[in-house]
């Protein structure tokens, strides 16, 4: 028998053979691999004694009551204990299933298939939980069907917006469509799914796909806050013209302009320490080897740690992009499809995560992600706390994204120590 960490590596490899694109990871909103997804980790719950649900937005959902000591009566309360005894709250571990194209197989499932051993692993060795737990697979949190991201843990917290169901695919087929289609025609933004005074709190485990933890030859470290971040989707236009008889000084190049805009914003992000700005996608129209670019459409992605230094970049970015657009008689558009600010996580939850860090690595920092994460969103509902596991190389959202055994088999037991200190202290 295989021992959890040995399972958890097992699972992580089989979870990372499911693609929507053969010989590369990607499972996008909704598609055919994140259904095979859901119903791959579904059964994996299952053998852990969870019950589980798919949501309206895709979102899979493993649940395990509260284990008295004592049996429950029918009022839902501890038997022989008065009526008056608080109901049991409910713990939240999760991240998303879905991933970016090419991918990594951890930057997403580790946060959940880690809890999902870590419960069988307590229900192996006879430990209940005075609490009950659901581990949340989310549907869609990379943004890469639809440029915003968080479309699965905002339909959990109840943030989904009517705006949000406007954005369209590249197929411009629209995100309420592609709901109502998963949900047999009908579909109802969602409300949140639990109240914040039921949650204990929401904890991720997620790779650190950063250097730091590597740098500190440590397996894993506790998260202080997660970086604001802003996306958007500009629009260069200018004329399209023939490559060969229009001269240099007539040209309204609309590639020349963004690839101007390009080289001023990793100026602006080289200069502002703890910025960082990436253009991640683009498209050239006509895209014709003979024929100037009359449009660019490309992607903008801007973070820091602190909101007031990101707004501040934009400002200057915006500006630049103003100079560009002038001296180029280019037009511009930009559309805003995402804005988090800096979230900070829970002191009390982070504390009581270091102490099962301490206890098991023998030292814990903490660290500031620079990705966003599914918290983001789940800090609306719940106090939060993120285990950072070690990243090899620093490397993620590439095929090569790799976290050893050896740092799989601290956060487990980070994660198992941090569940049985929480039940000691909610007996
Ligand atoms: O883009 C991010 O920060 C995360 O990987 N979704
Ligand atoms: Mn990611
Ligand atoms: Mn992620």
């Amino acid at each position: 028998m295989a021992n959890p960490t040995q399972q958890l590596v097992a699972m992580l490899g089989e979870l990372g053979r499911v693609t929507d694109e053969p010989g590369r990871l990607t499972r996008t909103f909704l598609s055919p691999a994140m259904q095979r997804a859901n119903a791959l980790v579904a059964g994996w719950m299952k053998d852990a004694g969870l019950t589980t649900r798919v949501d309206a937005v895709g979102n899979l959902i493993g649940r395990v009551g509260a284990q008295f000591c004592c049996a429950l009566d029918h009022a839902g309360t501890k038997a022989g204990h008065s009526k008056s005894a608080p109901l049991p709250k409910t713990l939240l571990l999760g991240s998303h299933l879905d991933t970016v194209r090419d991918a990594g197989k951890f930057d997403g499932p580790l946060g959940v298939l880690l809890p999902i051993v870590a419960l069988a692993e307590l229900k192996r060795r006879g430990i209940t939980l005075p609490f009950h737990v659901e581990v949340l697979g989310f549907s869609e949190e990379e943004g890469v069907r639809f440029a915003s991201a968080y479309l699965g843990s905002e339909g959990y917290c109840g943030k989904l917006t009517a705006a949000d169901l406007t954005m369209r695919d590249a197929d411009g087929i629209s995100v309420g469509e592609t709901l109502k289609k998963f949900n047999d025609g009908k579909f109802f933004l969602p409300k949140p799914a639990h109240k914040r005074s039921n949650l204990l709190g929401y904890c991720e485990v997620h790779i650190e796909q950063g250097p730091v933890l590597e740098a500190k030859k440590l397996s894993v470290g506790v998260v202080s806050a997660i970086a604001g971040q802003s996306r958007f989707k500009l629009t260069w236009t200018g004329k399209a013209g023939h490559a060969g008889t229009t001269p240099m000084a007539l040209r309204r190049d609309a590639l020349a302009g963004a690839s101007e805009f390009a080289v001023g914003i990793e100026a602006i992000a080289r200069h502002t320490p703890g910025l960082v700005a990436t253009i991640g996608a683009l498209t050239v129209s006509p895209g014709a080897a003979n024929v100037i670019p009359g449009e660019v459409v490309h992607t903008l992605d801007v973070r820091h740690a602190r909101d007031s230094v990101r707004r501040a970049a934009l400002m200057q970015i915006g500006r630049l992009a103003t100079r560009i657009a002038d001296e180029r008689r280019l037009t511009r558009c930009w559309q805003r499809t995402q804005e988090n600010g800096a979230v900070e996580c829970s002191p009390k939850l982070t504390a009581a995560l270091a102490r099962s860090v301490q206890a098991v690595q023998g030292k814990s920092i903490s660290l500031v992600s620079g990705a966003g994460h599914d918290a983001v969103v789940m800090s609306s509902l719940a106090p939060i706390a993120m285990l950072f596991v070690r990243s090899r190389d620093g490397l993620s959202h590439h095929p090569d994204e790799f976290t050893s055994a050896h740092d799989l088999d601290v956060a487990l037991r980070v994660i198992t120590d941090f569940l049985q200190r929480l039940a000691a202290e909610n007996s």
